[in-house]
């Protein structure tokens, strides 16, 4: 008998709990994979010429003048609809919190024939990124013990030590120190932890998986991107996962829009996620009524 979703959902929590990441395989069926890694491709490159056009910034998803920009999610609509997959909001749903909503969506993809095989830019991510704009929604050090976000890399090239499969420090969420304290101006230099943030970390191992998974990071965990020697790129997209009571406009940080009818398209369950950046809507949890 096939496992109920609910157990799987907890097992994948339990793992995340412990470890900071987990991998859930088969978020896309095989059939649509290569389909959707072309429309990744594609839509990557779209909203670099939209960028260029416009003379913004895909880095940051804004104009010239650092205003609100357009929402990468409007470049790979298909891929999108993936995004609401009831295992991964399952999982989202059980570590923050039952409300919750997509903070930022970025293009991933490691290009090909990087050689630099010792490349490491160890981190944790919003919003524990003790090197984000201004400081932008970035917690304080000692971090609290609790996940305030999750990281998804959507895997659409399989991930292996051959292609850039991403960096981690297993438990390092569980870490009072990190990496980059010494980037950060609000610690004091007494405080600086001796741990190097570009090389190799005792314990990192590289995540694989294959095609049409999702990898789900613990925002604090310690991660870096690979070099990716192989000669494809490593397709993937990434999307981060916050609970209601995060605030994911502070600091004007990668909050870009999503037009109208990119977001009518979506099914419900990705509507949700994305309602608080759609062009002319309300946040859902400021409507929340139960
Ligand atoms: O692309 C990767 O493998 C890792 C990406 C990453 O470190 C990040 O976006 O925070």
């Amino acid at each position: 008998m096939d496992t109920p979703t609910s157990k799987k959902i907890e097992s994948y929590a339990t793992q995340l709990k412990a470890e900071g990441w987990c991998l859930v395989e088969g978020v896309i069926p095989d059939d649509r994979v290569e389909d959707l890694r072309d429309h990744v491709v594609q839509g990557h490159k779209s909203a670099l010429q939209y960028y260029e056009s416009i003379g913004g910034s895909l880095g940051f998803q804004t104009g010239p003048n650092e205003e609100v920009g357009k929402n990468a999610v409007a470049f790979v609509p298909r891929l999108a609809t993936y995004f609401g997959d009831e295992r991964v909001v399952g999982i989202a749903k059980t570590m923050l919190d039952v409300h919750i909503r997509i903070s930022q969506t970025e293009f991933k993809t490691r290009q090909a024939g990087d050689t630099k095989l010792n490349h490491r830019a160890f981190h944790t991510d919003f919003p524990h990124d003790l090197t984000d704009k201004e400081q932008a929604g970035a917690v304080m050090m000692p971090f609290p013990n609790t996940t305030m976000s999750l990281t998804v890399l959507w895997i659409l090239s399989p991930f292996s030590p051959e292609n850039g499969g991403t960096w981690v420090v297993p438990r390092s969420h569980l870490d009072v120190r990190n990496p980059r304290s010494h980037l950060d101006p609000r610690n004091p230099p007494e405080l600086y932890d001796e741990i190097p943030a570009n090389a190799s970390i005792p314990g990192e191992i590289q995540l694989t998986g294959p095609a049409g998974s999702a990898v789900i990071l613990d925002s604090r965990i310690w991660h870096s991107a690979a070099s990716n020697p192989s000669n494809k790129p490593r397709v993937t997209m990434l999307t981060r996962y916050a609970p209601w009571w995060l605030s994911v406009e502070f600091g004007g940080r990668n909050n870009a829009r999503v037009p109208k009818e990119v977001f009518e398209a979506f099914p419900d369950s990705v509507k949700d996620l994305y309602r608080h950046r759609v062009e002319g809507e309300d946040d859902p949890i400021r409507k929340y009524k139960k």
